[in-house]
């Protein structure tokens, strides 16, 4: 599979994830042949708040590669939410936008979130895929900077931060690979893990490839940790669920089949699962029902050439 295919197959993962996750967010459990009657269906996939806040910051990226203009990045989320706030966002990012518009910054406001400490939802998580994507994520301190400061426009605590930045290193990390295997798939989610600090991202991360690497289910790993919005239970899911193993689909009905965030969880699971195995992988009838599919490709094409 080629350098293009697989920068493509991250946005187009993270959408697909999000569309066909979307109709069951929230639920405890959803079984094949519910997913398969939602596939079958052959309805048109549209996609969520979380491809949302990932094609503004990928058009961001395009003319702000280091991300020096946070504000800005800030100004556009904040558009595009106003343009289309039936999305499904979150309650924080939406209150920080109003927060902005009375004349705080984006940091100073979201960092008024929940007390005061910022939220630890997944929402700068579900976003980050196009940094993974820029040629500068390869150097892992580079996309942590890149994946911190994206984050901090709406999402201030170290969870949610440490969420993303586990999810660019892993797309940037994957899209390097030579030989995709399973094998190194679990070296390059390690890597990043052992990146993080000291705290519940890090512990639960080890947690899932422990699991796994000896012989564990996806199922197993996710009871435990959990599947819902928070950043610490459902970065950690996606992340199950690619170890899991399989094509992106099967990566994303994995996913989904945990439950409870599955638009986000299978959006994150899909962006990883597209960068290691590519648009080969991704079922053509699938991806010609996905919404601005033409437009997701050239973003993936511009980003993977700054
Ligand atoms: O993180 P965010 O953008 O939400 C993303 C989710 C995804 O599932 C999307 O698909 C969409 O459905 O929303 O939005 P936030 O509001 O910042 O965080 C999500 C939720 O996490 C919050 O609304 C809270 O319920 C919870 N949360 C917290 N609860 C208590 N204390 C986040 N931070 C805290 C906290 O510090
Ligand atoms: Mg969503
Ligand atoms: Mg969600």
């Amino acid at each position: 599979m080629s350098g293009r295919g697989r920068a493509r197959g991250v946005l187009l993962g993270l959408a697909l994830g999000d569309a066909l996750g979307a109709p069951f967010e929230g639920r405890s459990r959803v079984t094949g042949v519910q997913l398969d009657a939602w596939i079958d269906a052959g309805e048109p996939l549209r996609w969520t708040d979380d491809t949302h806040m990932a094609l503004t910051l990928a058009r961001h990226l395009v003319d702000d590669p280091e991300l020096d203009d946070p504000q800005a990045l800030g100004g556009a989320f904040a558009r595009a939410y106003a343009l289309e706030p039936w999305r499904g966002y979150g309650a924080g990012p939406p209150q920080v936008f109003a927060m902005v518009a009375q004349g705080m910054s984006f940091e100073e406001a979201a960092g008024t979130l929940f007390g005061g400490a910022g939220s630890f939802g997944n929402g700068a998580a579900m976003r980050v895929a196009p940094v993974g994507l820029l040629p500068a994520a390869i150097d892992p301190r580079r996309a942590a900077r890149l994946a911190e400061v994206q984050a901090r426009v709406t999402h201030t605590h170290p969870e949610a931060i440490d969420g993303a930045t586990v999810i660019a290193q892993v797309i940037a990390g994957l899209l390097d690979l030579d030989k995709v295997d399973a094998d190194a798939i679990v070296r390059v989610v390690s890597a990043a893990a052992s990146r993080l600090s000291e705290g519940p991202v890090r512990d639960r991360l080890t947690g899932v490839v422990d699991v796994l690497a000896s012989g564990g289910e996806p199922a197993m790993v996710v009871g435990r940790c959990g599947t819902g919005v928070a950043a610490a239970e459902s970065v950690p899911a996606a992340i199950a669920a690619l170890l899991g193993g399989g094509d992106a689909l099967r990566v994303v009905t994995t996913a989904i089949g945990f439950g409870g965030d599955t638009d986000t969880i299978a959006a994150m699971a899909g962006a990883m699962a597209g960068a290691a195995w590519g648009l080969e992988r991704m079922p053509g009838p699938l991806l010609d029902r996905l919404e601005a599919r033409a437009e997701l490709e050239r973003l993936a094409d511009t980003l993977s050439c700054r």
